[in-house]
């Protein structure tokens, strides 16, 4: 049995992913590619329950330590439970967010911090070793655009990382578009200020192109 790809999108607040996510599984469905679609932090039982824990209440509920064994812990969960089985049956997974999203928010968003860096690196490998997903699209938008997205959307109580300010969004969007020069190969970026059709386009296109 072949298996699926593994393939995540990645962005600060109101990039989009959402929304593109459902228009590539439809556009891979019609390809005749199955494909599951899932997110982090959750995606499994005991994820969605660690979920809750980090998105509700306080910015700064949990230190940053705690905050990356959490993120950790979901994501080894969603792993065993849903991603690797999913994969192994030859289906692809998308998912909304994995492990370069801690590393752009833990490791980036209040400024470079090595020590977090190193940390996030770490604990990645102990859940995952060499795992990663084959292909990555970053959607970089202004953080200015994204957040008027998500005001304007607004409606549930997982803001907690919407409350931070700016200068967190922009180490966000830095982190992203860094930790995507260190592999070319795996991550697209994807400029997400532009129309939802458009930014649909340039995903396939670059689907198409690396894939
Ligand atoms: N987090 C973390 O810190 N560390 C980790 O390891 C992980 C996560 C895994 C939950 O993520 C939070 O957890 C997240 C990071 C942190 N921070 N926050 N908040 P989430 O994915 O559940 O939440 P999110 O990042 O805020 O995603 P979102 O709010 O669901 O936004 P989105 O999926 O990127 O966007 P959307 O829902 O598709 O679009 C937002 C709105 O904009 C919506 O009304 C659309 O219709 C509109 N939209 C979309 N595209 C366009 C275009 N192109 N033009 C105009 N309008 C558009």
């Amino acid at each position: 049995m072949v298996k699926g790809y593994f393939i995540t999108f990645e962005g600060g607040e109101g990039c989009g992913k959402s929304t593109q996510i459902k228009l590539f599984a439809d556009y891979l469905r019609g390809k005749g590619i199955s494909c599951l679609l899932t997110r982090e932090p959750g995606g499994s039982q005991g994820a969605e329950e660690i979920r809750a824990l980090l998105l509700k209440g306080e910015a700064n509920k949990w230190d940053k330590v705690t905050e990356i064994l959490l993120f950790s812990a979901a994501r080894r969960d969603h792993l065993v439970k849903k991603i690797w089985p999913t994969l192994e049956n030859g289906t692809t997974v998308i998912s909304d967010r994995f492990a370069d999203s801690t590393m752009a928010y833990q490791g980036y968003g209040y400024g470079i911090d090595e020590e977090s860096i190193k940390m996030v690196s770490n604990t990645y490998q102990m859940i995952a070793s060499n795992f990663e997903p084959d292909l990555t699209f970053i959607l970089d938008i202004n953080p200015e655009i994204g957040i008027a997205r998500s005001i304007a959307r607004s409606g549930n109580d997982e803001q907690r990382f919407e409350h931070m300010d700016l200068t967190f969004h922009h180490n966000l969007r830095n982190g992203f578009l860094e930790i995507a020069k260190q592999n070319p190969k795996r991550y697209a970026i994807i400029d997400a200020n532009a129309s939802i059709e458009q930014v649909h386009q340039d995903i396939i296109t670059q689907f198409e192109e690396r894939l």
